[in-house]
């Protein structure tokens, strides 16, 4: 028997019995309904990048994947990124204007592993990239270095074929380390994080860049270049 508990949309029906007039209880049946799509999505996305670590890891000396992780957006969080962006609350609405729903994020070793991912997964044929945020190549002003993109891959449902968005993280275990120490200091002091702590994440940033170099360079001088 399903309980309140694990229930998934529960967060959902706690927000819409407080604000009946922003969703319908029938919306959040269809919403849970919307979100396996993307569930779905990531189920797809994994296994593709499964097969690109096992195969790689045969024939190469060392693993291109360090960890991935993935996250489906939760009821509670998407409606609230909806009124942060201010997208009107339908199904419609929330699949063209949120493109992050379904996440995966892609730790690896070295930053040639990143752009050997994006490359792999962009050339299969049933993976459509939407987009390519270079912040590697361009680093956010805080110091943020990581690879996005947002590809659509097919999910062959029972009556249909939809094409879904996913949002792909791929970045090196310094920029996953900087990134994470960073999202926590930016959720304590609520986003007004102070100069010289600003200045000190800035050069900390620079400092994982360095040894991501550092560390291409010593691998290469000893194994020769990886590809
Ligand atoms: P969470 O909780 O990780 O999902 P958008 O995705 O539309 O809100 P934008 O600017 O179009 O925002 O996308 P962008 O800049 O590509 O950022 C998307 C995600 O990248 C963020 O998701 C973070 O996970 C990560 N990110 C981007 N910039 C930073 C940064 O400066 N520091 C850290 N630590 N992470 C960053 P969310 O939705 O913000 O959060």
């Amino acid at each position: 028997m399903t309980t309140v508990e694990d229930n998934p949309i529960n967060g959902l029906v706690g927000l819409v019995e407080a604000s009946a007039s922003d969703m319908t209880r029938e919306l959040a049946r269809d919403l849970a309904r919307f979100r396996m799509r993307y569930k779905f999505a990531i189920d797809e996305v994994s296994t593709k990048i499964a097969i690109l670590r096992e195969e790689f890891e045969h024939t190469h000396d060392h693993s291109p994947i360090e960890h991935v992780r993935t996250r489906l957006k939760s009821p509670d969080s998407l409606l609230a990124k909806a009124r942060k962006i201010g997208c009107p609350l339908t199904l419609e609405a929330l699949e063209q204007q949120i493109r992050d729903i379904a996440g995966i994020r892609v730790v690896c070793p070295f930053v040639s592993d990143v752009y050997w991912i994006m490359e792999m997964l962009g050339s299969q044929s049933d993976v459509d990239v939407v987009e390519v945020e270079d912040y590697i190549a361009e680093p956010k002003a805080n110091g943020y270095r990581s690879l996005h993109l947002i590809i659509k891959v097919p999910v062959y449902l029972s009556d249909r074929a939809v094409d879904v968005p996913v949002e792909l993280q791929i970045r090196t275990i310094a920029m996953d380390f900087w990134a994470s120490v960073e999202h926590s200091i930016y959720y304590k002091y609520d986003g007004t994080v102070p100069t010289t702590l600003r200045d000190e994440l800035g050069a900390a940033a620079r400092t994982a860049a360095d040894l991501d170099a550092t560390m291409a360079r010593l691998r290469s001088e000893v194994h020769g270049p990886v590809r």
